[in-house]
């Protein structure tokens, strides 16, 4: 690629420089005037006016890519959460202040415009949302790194409440138009499904083709991905479905137009929504679709577009690394092994060297039914050729275990990439494990429950493949952005180093014991609280308190997370509150807030958030009991929410069963922000209290070994509730009727279930959480000693930064090295 484009300068980098490239936007792309404009005709312009000054940087990145090849990461995940782009291409390029000045200059706000903006919600949860900080990671440490995944046209739903129950709408992301988004409609690729496969033999050589049945193309959404300040853009490049012009003409040549059309809108279906389904994988047959379209496309870009022309692609593993985000683009392997073998004429075992080569897997979870299990009778008919490649893929890993544990039959089926029961069905982790180079769990206990319970057999086969990456969160979005603040006073304390050097947060340690700096904390977290609400009142027409402890809890509903837990723990204070057991002038007031999106399909959780706004009700709408506790669950919990209401917390709910929950990502924001924990020893909460220290962390539960330990006994949860007279009466209230309006049958399922099954363990948890309630409400009387803590907490967890996550896979799995841009 020689550059024969006049080099086009960015628009100067001063308030002159801003003014004029935001009219020309306005005037020129918009097609308005600065009176006629629209709040969103102001926000296009304002987002592709920063957009134009990063879009040199863009250029070079790739330009450079180009000329001074080098290993780069691909990372494939069917998630990217990224929260709303422009704040973040602001900090990046250095224009906060200049954007700010020059549109008060135009009597327009920053404020107000950014407001506007609707964030891409293309993820789930934690899962989605640490691809996203991940590559923020890879661009700001200068590494080459490509993101591919999926342009839903309609991402995670938003949430309503009726009558406290939830309801989902559509998220039409895209309807306002999206300026960060640049398609590259020339660069599509045709991706097949179905049909057969026909073997014939040339020269005595076996070859296999695929005559596939249908076919559609995938087209690339270009979307930068800034590295902070330092002149690199990555790119994260997302597909969308189209019918191809061939499907279409034949049909309509038929005459039948309406036929046409119908074709057309069954191939978009593939990228039409986001599965709602956070660690619960749906099995549907659109979602296998959505896998092998948007890794397929990838890999195809890769090797023929990214890859210089004539490459020798038994040299792929030299030049990149795939690194598969759960089980949901793991359909890559055997999609590589086609590329390889089929369509280049390499040997299997050359094919199958360089796959294991260029593979890595991440495991995100540690509940058995999250683990994605595909039909047979589906992968046959969807993906045949595939089919038969997993099944020689299977034949020779099972002879290698034979091989190496004798013939163990159990063990054989055991460790078979096919499950035989209920059905025929491919295990994906195991394709996944067999089929990569490395293994990795998300925190340092659920790494060792994948090797010792999850994947042991494997663990056994291959230990050399098995490591950890404890998850980390981009100190960008989360501190330097969502805390100005709190990152003012840092940077006074310690300089700017901080924020691509989170390791330097350990200076704040000596500012703990200066009561001057916890003061100006103290003030600091009093303003984020302002802040929320604002926020809460004009968004949601919630009142609440900035003078009270603010305890927070926000994650998807799962019963896992133990959103119960905490209800429980807010209906034992109501009932002291009111039967005089507890003074509400004398007790430590505090605003409990939840946000949670369930999965629209998943009864129990939903059955938990009506539960909660019930509560919230009728706590909110006591005389006495409000005065000391109040409720807040705003609907809609999304990434911008977040960035207001995590700074703003003073205690951070990370309470999952012991052995649950994977690592938790929320738990480390609220943290870095200077929450305390209440927790139990799960995921990376772990780690987070190894390093801030037992004094500054709420510990309690059982164990995951303890747990595990009752279940093989035989737990009997209505044993707690015999014995325990507090979580009696609890339970007791919530099956009277006492939050549905006397009506006994509301929340009867809840309270039977939690009796009788009670799967996560939340009644055995009861008392040790309501203790260790009690010594947060204690600790939160003595303020300088809470607000100590909370420097701590910021000051000893910079080991959570996305930076270092993305450190240690350099280090442990991809092998790649920075490469800074010139000019
Ligand atoms: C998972 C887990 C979380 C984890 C996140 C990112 O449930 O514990 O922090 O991925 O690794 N499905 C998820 O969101």
């Amino acid at each position: 690629m020689t550059e024969t484009t006049p080099l086009i300068a960015s628009p100067e980098l001063n308030v002159e420089g801003f003014t004029r490239q935001y009219l020309r936007e306005l005037t020129y792309t918009q097609g308005t005037t600065l009176e006629r404009a629209s709040t969103n005709d102001k926000y296009l312009a304002l987002a592709r006016t920063v957009r134009s000054y990063l879009m040199s940087r863009w250029n070079r990145t790739v330009t450079q890519q180009y000329h001074e090849p080098a290993r780069a990461v691909a990372y494939l995940s069917a998630e990217f959460l990224l929260g709303r782009q422009l704040d973040n291409a602001l900090i990046a390029s250095g224009l906060e202040e200049i954007a700010a000045e020059g549109l008060a200059g135009l009597g327009l706000s920053l404020d107000e415009l950014r407001a506007a903006e609707v964030e891409p919600g293309l993820g789930n949860g934690g899962l989605g949302r640490l691809a996203a900080c991940f590559i923020d990671s890879l661009a700001t440490m200068n590494i080459p790194a490509i993101g591919y995944g999926i342009r839903y046209e309609f991402g995670i739903f938003r949430q309503t409440f009726v009558d406290g129950r939830q309801v989902e709408e559509p998220d039409n992301w895209l309807d306002n138009g999206s300026p960060w988004e640049i398609a590259r409609p020339e660069q599509e690729v045709e991706i097949s499904f179905g049909g057969h496969t026909e073997t014939t033999t040339v020269d005595g050589v076996e070859k296999t083709t695929w005559v596939p049945g249908w076919s559609v193309l995938a087209l690339p959404y270009n979307y930068m991905v800034p590295g902070y300040l330092n002149g690199r853009v990555n790119t994260l490049r997302l597909w969308s479905a189209r019918a191809t012009h061939a499907f279409d003409l034949k049909i309509f040549n038929y005459g039948d137009y309406a036929e046409a059309v119908r074709a057309q809108t069954f191939a978009e279906n593939i990228t039409k929504v986001l599965y709602p389904e956070d660690s619960t994988p749906q099995g549907k047959e659109l979602r296998l679709q959505q896998q092998y379209f948007f890794v397929a496309a990838s890999l195809h870009d890769f090797v023929e577009r990214v890859l210089e022309a004539g490459f020798d692609l038994h040299d792929l593993p030299e030049r990149v690394a795939f690194q598969l985000n759960d089980t949901h683009p793991v359909i890559a392997i055997p999609e590589l092994m086609r590329v390889l073998v089929d369509l280049k004429g390499l040997a299997w075992d050359e094919a199958w060297a360089i796959t294991q080569k260029c593979f890595a897997y991440t495991c995100h979870t540690l509940l058995p039914e999250a683990l994605e299990v595909w039909p047979v009778e589906l992968m046959s008919r969807l993906l045949p050729r595939h089919m038969e490649i997993i099944y020689r893929i299977n034949d020779e890993f099972l002879e290698q275990v034979r091989a190496k544990f004798g013939n163990d039959e159990m063990l054989v089926r055991r460790m078979s990439i096919i499950a035989e029961y209920p059905e025929r069905a491919v295990r994906m982790a195991y394709l996944a494990s067999v089929g990569t180079t490395k293994i990795n769990g998300v925190a340092e206990l659920h790494s060792q429950l994948l090797r010792d319970k999850v994947l042991n057999d494997f663990a056994a086969f291959a230990p050399e493949k098995f490591t950890n990456v404890t998850n980390g969160v981009t100190p960008r979005r989360f501190v330097r952005l969502a805390n100005p603040g709190l990152s003012a006073l840092i940077t006074e304390a310690i300089g700017d180093g901080w924020v691509t050097d989170l390791s330097r947060l350990s200076e704040l340690e000596p500012f703990a014991d200066d009561a001057e700096f916890r003061r100006r904390f103290r003030e600091i977290k009093r303003g984020n609280k302002d802040r929320l609400v604002t926020l809460l009142k004009n968004r949601d027409g919630i009142d609440i308190d900035p003078d009270t402890m603010l305890d927070v809890m926000v994650k998807r509903l799962h019963e896992y997370k133990r959103q119960l837990l905490k209800v429980l723990h807010v209906v034992s204070q109501y009932d002291r509150l009111k039967s005089g057991a507890i003074d509400p002038a004398t007790t430590v007031h505090r605003t409990f807030v939840f946000g949670a999106k369930a999965a629209p399909g998943y009864q129990m959780a939903k059955e938990i958030i009506a539960l909660i706004n019930h509560v919230g009700a009728r706590v909110n709408g006591d005389p006495v009991v409000s005065q000391a506790l109040r409720v807040a669950f705003p609907a809609n919990y999304n990434v911008t929410v977040a960035e207001t209401l995590v700074p703003a917390a003073d205690l951070s709910e990370q309470i999952s069963l012991a052995g649950k929950e994977a690592s938790g990502t929320g738990n480390m924001k609220f943290a870095l922000n200077g929450a305390l924990t209440v927790g139990t020893d799960d995921g990376a909460n772990v780690e987070i209290r190894q390093l801030v220290g037992d004094e500054n962390f709420f510990l309690f539960g059982l164990t995951e070994p303890e747990a595990s330990a009752i279940q093989e006994a035989g737990y009997r949860p209505s044993s707690y509730y015999e014995q325990n007279p507090d979580l009696r009466r609890v339970l007791d209230l919530i099956a009277s009727g006492e939050f549905s309006g006397g009506d006994r049958s509301v929340f009867e399922p809840i309270v039977s279930n939690l009796l009788h099954e009670d799967r996560f363990m939340v009644l055995a948890d009861f008392q040790s959480y309501m203790d260790a309630q009690e010594r947060v409400d204690t600790y939160y009387r003595d303020q300088e000693a809470w607000s100590r803590s909370a420097v701590l907490n910021v000051a000893r967890t910079g080991f959570f930064s996305s930076d270092r996550s993305m450190q240690d896979y350099l280090d442990r799995i991809w092998h790649a090295s920075p490469v800074p841009i010139e000019g």
